[in-house]
């Protein structure tokens, strides 16, 4: 169970893996100093009065095809935060509030006091699944939880702790360190671990992650051997300042785990502190973001519309593009655990260009049911993004690295710049 979720939550650990190791030399000559396998840096959180704040996410379709866990802060004691990319799928589709479950009270996965129902679930809407730029949601619970010493909300900062401020994260998530080329080895423990992460100056991170890092939006923290994993997405990151515990930071993603010179990236609470308050209800009308996303692809040059109707009003030289851009998938393989697929992709005219080629793969295998060590075998996917390259021609090549054993499905989604999409989707048979 637990590696299905790993699985289901390492999607932006994924692409970010690509980014980073194209944009920092340095990560790469990580690799020769390999940090021994070992916990990421923590240890065991004695009583969850420690960190009161902490909650489990729990979320999972009827049918469990889509499931994962990640952390949560209690923010009141019917709000909780997390990360958007927790309640978000890879198609940018908000899951419905019944997916969601909240479990509070407890240090140990089976020993949780109160377990309360989502009633809604609002990702920030400035969330992007291209860049995770804003990656923060709201869970807003049917039940209010009952606060004792186990169960508190933390105050969200209003002020950014100085850089080599030595912050906290805890969280379920696995616990071995490892390189972004390499699998992640780690299993998920039962009880909840903290660890204490030194905050990055921006500029460094800047130059690690390149455009998947805005100083407006993000922290990063970390070192070799500490730093927050798959699972721990959504948890806390916590300031032990003088006036009391805030919340500084939601785990949100990262190149591989605890690598030298990879720090965790963090989602900034003071960037979304109102959001975090005032969210409303999922379908409600959302306030804009509150301030640009710096790291979101340049809008097109042109004004391109997909229907008629969307030129008519406009005489500012709007152009339609009413076609789809065609996608053809010339080949697709998958070996050990990488998969590469090979796509031309054109668009006919009048075309206003290719804004985007995108690639999921969605690998289908057998697993243990339950965490019991017994459990029988049940059928489970796990999701990974793609990273794209761009070649000559119309062509663009895809990769996923990190991919378990199974059955793979491959979509590819291209978008050109008048916003038609259309898909691809190529099936590889079982890997071994
Ligand atoms: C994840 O996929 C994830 N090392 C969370 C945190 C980090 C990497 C990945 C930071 O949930």
């Amino acid at each position: 169970m637990t590696a299905v979720m790993r699985a289901a939550t390492s999607a932006l650990a994924a692409l970010l893996t690509t980014i980073a190791l194209a944009l920092a030399p340095s990560a790469a000559d990580a690799s020769e100093h390999k940090v021994e396998p070992r916990i990421v840096g923590g240890s065991q959180v004695g009583s969850i009065a420690e960190v009161p704040w902490q909650v489990l996410v729990w979320v999972e379709s009827p049918d469990s095809q889509f499931r994962l866990y990640c952390g949560g802060s209690v923010v009141s004691p019917s709000r909780i935060a997390t990360a958007a990319h927790c309640v978000v799928d890879d198609d940018g589709e908000v899951v419905p509030a019944s997916w969601v479950t909240v479990y509070a009270g407890s240090t140990n996965w089976f020993g949780f006091k109160q377990v309360r129902d989502a009633a809604a679930v609002s990702p920030h809407p400035g969330y992007s699944t291209e860049t995770y730029a804003y990656d923060a949601a709201v869970i807003e619970l049917e039940e209010p939880l009952t606060l004792g010493p186990g169960v508190q909300p933390i105050e969200l900062a209003e002020t950014d702790p100085p850089v080599g401020a030595m912050l906290q994260v805890s969280g379920w998530g696995t616990t071995t360190a490892y390189h972004p080329e390499e699998d992640n080895p780690g299993d998920s423990p039962d009880d909840l671990m903290a660890v204490l992460v030194p905050l990055w100056d921006a500029e460094d991170c800047k130059d690690v992650y390149g455009i998947y890092f805005s100083e407006l939006l993000h922290l990063c923290a970390g070192e070799a051997g500490k730093d927050s994993c798959q699972g721990d997405s959504g948890g806390p990151l916590v300031h032990h300042a003088a006036g009391g515990p805030r919340l500084v930071g939601i785990v949100s993603a990262g190149a591989g785990c605890a690598w030298p010179n990879l720090p965790g990236i963090y989602t900034r609470v003071t960037a979304v502190r109102e959001f975090l308050l005032s969210a409303p209800a999922v379908g409600a009308s959302a306030p804009p973001p509150p301030t640009p996303v710096p790291s979101q692809p340049p809008a097109p040059v042109e004004p391109w519309a997909a229907d008629e109707d969307a030129c008519a009003e406009d005489d500012s030289g709007c152009r339609r593009d009413g076609a789809s851009p065609q996608v053809k998938v010339l080949k697709a393989a998958c070996a050990g655990s990488t998969c590469r697929v090979e796509v031309s992709v054109t668009d006919a005219a009048p075309s206003s260009g290719i804004y985007r080629v995108s690639g999921t793969v969605h690998t289908s295998f057998k697993a243990k049911c339950g965490r019991r060590r017994a459990a029988r075998k049940c059928a489970k996917t796990a999701s990974r993004r793609m990273s794209v390259q761009r070649r000559s021609g119309g062509r663009y090549r895809l990769t996923a690295r990190g991919l378990r054993r199974g059955t793979h499905e491959i979509r590819i989604i291209a978008t050109d710049r008048a916003g038609n999409r259309s898909r691809a989707v190529a099936v590889t048979r079982k890997s071994r």
